[in-house]
């Protein structure tokens, strides 16, 4: 035993079936720490022994810090394990994980942990920011919470980077025969990706039990070169397709890319591939007109396959799909569905951004003022000309009349307005605020406008018209 730490039996010996209590107590002057009491047992020959933990603590836990993911750490991986330091043993702890610093948007609450470590259920989601803090408990009470530590997690396959916003360059759901595809086998209605969102259709073959090859091929499609990686081919694919064992197929389905308007064709390899690999190869040995390409077979349902494109930025191409069976045995076969081909581009360098409409209730003689904010949404510093337009009342722009904004700096602007003594009920003006970029190249250079609604309403005029 610790020393000042007491423990006393209430029954010693016990006989069956009677239960004894162990009572442990430790007076002010016990030591902090973690110990193991050992009770033991003995009737006879028999003999139990049972380890007992128990730990002192002198006041609540000191707050905890974390560790791993690093605050600010990017490209995390969606499967991190979340851990911090453990200021001393036994404790208890609780976690928060959110979508903001202000932890509204929470998407992790765990209490009862019993080790400096968070296993968050499934995956975090790709691309995005999380704030997570910690706090630890014992006998004595609570810590406080943590620091909150932020963590970008790693983008999707195909995903746009930072700065950048998706371009879409060409998309088909298959649903309205779509120009310039052509096939030897049919689109049909049935087995669709999503289809509780879209009609039905999707592109089908199926794999036969005799040697052929059946084929889907897409119109030009021009990749751009312009903007920033990555471009990205994007489709859904199901199989059920003959494999061989689980590395090998007997029947087989490849992707194949041309850059001379279809007069040759090249297997698109693996590397290309950023999510959904191959298969396996597809046998050559029972006269599959495919075999010896890498391909998918077996059964896998719906499943995105992203395919990287940079190696063909700025030139014009065809994707074609072919499904080669070989001999004997037929299965369901191949269905592809919600091909896409995107890009990413630079978001707008200058964008000024106003806050909505307004609607305003006046009444005559009143002055009053409206707030607009003014947010620099582009990527540079930038300088805006501020204008309203006329109005048959008095209204003035009370800010100056240029503004200078960081990136992301907001501004509040605001307008005051002298309602007419002779304005009428229903009487309603409106007022157009607009914002030029004076930093952009471009011509016209960007702007933003809101619109500010001033309304004589019949509730204002209501305290002029019970006056007795
Ligand atoms: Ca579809
Ligand atoms: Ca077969």
């Amino acid at each position: 035993m610790p020393s000042d730490v007491s423990a006393t039996l209430g029954y010693n010996p016990v006989t069956p079936p009677n239960v004894s209590q162990l009572t442990i107590s430790a007076d002010r002057k016990a030591d902090v720490g973690d110990y193991t009491l050992t009770v033991s047992g003995s009737s006879g020959n028999l003999y139990h022994e049972y380890s007992l933990g128990l730990s002192i603590f002198a006041s609540a836990p000191d707050a905890v810090t974390l560790t791993n993911p690093a605050n600010g750490a990017t490209d995390v991986s969606i499967d991190t394990y979340l851990n911090w330091a453990e200021p001393q043993s036994s404790l208890i702890y609780e976690i928060q994980v959110a979508l903001d610093s202000g932890f509204n948007q929470v998407v992790y609450s765990q209490s009862g942990l019993d080790q400096p470590s968070f296993d968050p259920a499934g995956s975090l989601a790709n691309g995005t920011t999380y704030y997570w803090r910690v706090r630890a408990l014992n006998a004595c009470g609570t810590s406080s919470y943590s620091s909150t530590y932020q963590f970008k997690t790693v983008l999707a396959a195909g995903d746009c980077p930072e700065g950048t916003q998706p371009l879409d360059v060409y998309q088909t759901n298959f649903e309205n025969n779509p120009a310039g595809w052509t096939h030897s086998a049919p689109m049909i209605p049935g087995r669709s990706h999503e289809s509780l969102h879209q009609p039905s259709t999707s592109y089908h073959s199926v794999d036969k039990n005799a040697i052929s090859v059946q084929r889907l091929t897409s119109p030009t499609i021009s990749i751009p070169e312009t903007y920033d990686e990555p471009v990205s081919l994007n489709f859904w694919q199901w199989t059920d397709i003959e494999a061989s064992g689980t590395t090998g197929c007997f029947d087989g389905a490849i992707l194949e890319i041309s850059d001379n308007s279809g007069q040759s064709w090249t297997p698109v390899p693996e590397s290309m591939l950023l999510t959904n690999p191959y298969y396996g190869t597809i046998s050559d040995g029972y006269g599959n007109p495919l075999g010896g390409n890498p391909g998918w077979c077996g059964f896998q349902d719906w499943t995105k396959t992203v395919v990287d494109l940079s190696d063909y930025a700025g030139q014009d191409v065809q994707f074609r799909f072919s499904q080669g069976s070989d001999a004997s045995i037929g299965l369901e076969g191949w269905y592809i569905d919600d091909f896409s081909v995107t890009a990413c581009e630079a978001k707008p360098d200058y964008r000024p951004y106003l806050s909505s409409d307004t609607v305003s209730l006046v009444q005559p003689r009143q002055e009053i003022t409206v707030q607009i904010r003014l947010t620099n949404a582009g990527l540079n510093p930038d300088s805006y000309d501020i204008d309203l337009s006329n109005s048959a009342w008095t209204i003035n722009l009370k800010t100056r009349e240029v503004i200078d904004l960081q990136p992301g700096e907001t501004t509040t602007l605001e307008i005051t307005v002298i309602v007419p003594a002779d304005a009428y009920l229903g009487q309603v003006q409106e007022v157009i605020l607009s914002v030029t970029s004076q930093g952009d190249p471009n011509n016209p250079p960007a702007t933003d406008q809101a619109t500010i609604e001033l309304s004589a309403s019949l509730l204002s005029f209501i305290p002029f018209m019970s006056r007795p």
